[in-house]
């Protein structure tokens, strides 16, 4: 690990033009170094302004005496920093030169460049902010929808880090409660307080399963939702996408096999993003081209998080659609019967049996019928979407906190394991020694969420992805 006595500088606005750009110092000497470079026409020192103090000045090459741009440098002395060390931002004109030059200058002068994400590294590291609401800042650069945004911010704020310190002062409990059993071992432990112990074991486990069952509702919102139209050629497939869409995006006609490759657009449904894919009609064909399609449909189903399986209303059911619903067994599914608008007297889907179910616990996916060319059911269909994607109804009416990353998933769902195995450990006459131990395994991968317990791996994988200045 990098030490925290250097004092590291990087440009932290983006690249390219614009009205300011920002170099960033932060560190023990920060002040004293970005004094060496700015002169103030007013005769101020940074050295001796007031904490949070803007100073206008200019930014000169002291081997030179050149003026490199002119400035304002904020001066936010530690501990009310970002990073808990001295800060210093200096305002330069927002261009690539301005900024890289004020930026050797510090970096001539003592600085060191800071590595991507470093200034957030520090704010953990200095205990400003936990391991978990670090992860939200890349979250919160990275939000591309309000929803996303708004759960980035609460983690930021520390909802989730109040949530897990909860859960760990509780198991903290439990286990000096075990813990006192064992230094007195003439105390026997009755039966009713292993009971109790048990008991409250569990209800904190089942809280950490439902935490990190809503890993994928938090990754649907930051990563949007992949979603696969499928079906038999000529369902309306192309119709549906242009339908959801609004726009004329992929060829329609009346050819069966129009679409080969796969036609993406992009959709927001109340804030839940979707990335919909159109693809080829799955058939038998000999047609190269078509052939490729059909491939790339299939890998499309494996890979997306909901399949939309279209069937055409206009036409009896026939094999090809049994074997597209047959294809999307054990996906998140909604079943769309298209062309409602030309229905035949005739169709049904009774026989097709959509649900059949791969497993007997599997319920029927929901049935929703369409008019892609008039756009009717179109609302329906996306309120559908929403809701098998969302089960538990829009986040923001909800208390519960979403998690948004995997590691967190993972950190719960091994907490989760030994709280089960402490739970057994307790059911069965195993020394209470065992349970303890689970219970403290417990603690160490919820504090692995808010970093009380990391290594530095842990921290370069979760810093790397910043980019530098942040
Ligand atoms: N009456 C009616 N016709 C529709 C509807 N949706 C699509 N069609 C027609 O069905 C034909 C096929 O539509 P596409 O959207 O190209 O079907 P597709 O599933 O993408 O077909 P492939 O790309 O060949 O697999 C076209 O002639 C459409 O106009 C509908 O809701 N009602
Ligand atoms: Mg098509």
């Amino acid at each position: 690990m990098k030490s925290l006595d250097d004092t590291i500088a990087a440009i932290s606005t983006p690249a390219g033009e614009g009205g300011i750009g920002i170099v960033r110092l932060s560190g023990r000497d920060a002040i004293a170094v970005a004094e060496r470079v700015f002169v103030s026409p007013r005769g101020r020192k940074l050295q001796e302004v007031r904490s949070h103090t803007l100073v206008h000045g200019f930014i000169v090459e002291p081997s030179t005496g050149e003026r490199v741009d002119e400035v304002l440098a904020a001066v936010m002395r530690a501990p009310g920093t970002y990073t808990r060390e001295d800060v210093v931002e200096i305002n330069c004109h927002g261009g690539m030169l301005p900024l890289r030059t004020t930026l050797q200058a510090l970096l001539r002068q003592g600085a060191r460049l800071a590595d991507p994400g470093e200034f957030t590294r520090r704010a953990f590291l200095n205990g400003r902010i936990d391991l978990s609401q670090a992860e939200a800042v890349i979250d919160v650069i990275r939000a591309k929808t309000e929803q996303a945004e708004r759960l980035a911010l609460q983690q930021l704020e520390g909802r989730l880090s109040g949530k897990i310190t909860g859960m760990r002062s509780a198991i903290t409990g439990l286990c000096a409660l075990v813990e006192a059993h064992i230094d007195f071992p003439e105390d026997e432990i009755e039966l009713k307080t292993k009971d109790e112990i048990t008991g409250s074991v569990a209800g904190i486990r089942t809280e950490l399963e439902l935490l990190s069952k809503g890993y994928d509702e938090g990754r649907f919102f930051r990563e949007g939702v992949s979603t696969a139209i499928v079906g038999k050629p000529n369902v309306g497939k192309s119709s549906l996408l242009n339908a959801l869409l609004e726009r004329d995006r992929a060829i329609v006609t009346e050819m069966p096999g129009t679409t080969r490759d796969i036609i993406e657009g992009s959709l927001n449904i109340n804030g839940l993003p979707l990335r919909i894919m159109d693809t080829a009609g799955i058939r038998e064909t000999r047609n190269l081209a078509e052939k490729e399609g059909v491939r790339r449909s299939l890998r499309a189903i494996e890979g997306a998080d909901i399949v939309i399986a279209v069937l055409d209303a206009s036409r009896p059911l026939e094999e090809a659609d049994r074997e597209v619903l047959a294809k999307v067994r054990g996906k998140r599914v909604v079943v769309v019967v298209n062309k409602v608008d030309a229905e035949i007297g005739g169709f049904s889907l009774e026989d097709s049996d959509p649900g059949a179910p791969g497993r007997d616990s599997e319920p029927s996916p929901p049935v929703i019928r369409v008019s892609a060319v008039r756009g009717e059911g179109i609302d329906v269909l996306k309120e559908e979407v929403y809701s098998l994607c969302i089960p538990r109804g829009p986040f923001s009416q909800r208390e519960d906190v979403l998690i948004t990353t995997v590691r967190h998933r993972d950190s719960l769902d091994r907490a989760a394991d030994s709280l089960r195995e402490a739970e057994s450990s307790l059911q069965n006459d195993v020394p209470l020694e065992v349970t303890a131990l689970f219970l403290r395994e417990a603690l160490d991968h919820l504090g692995e969420i808010v970093g009380m317990v990391t290594t530095d791996d842990i921290l370069n994988r979760i810093f790397d992805e910043f980019c530098i200045g942040k």
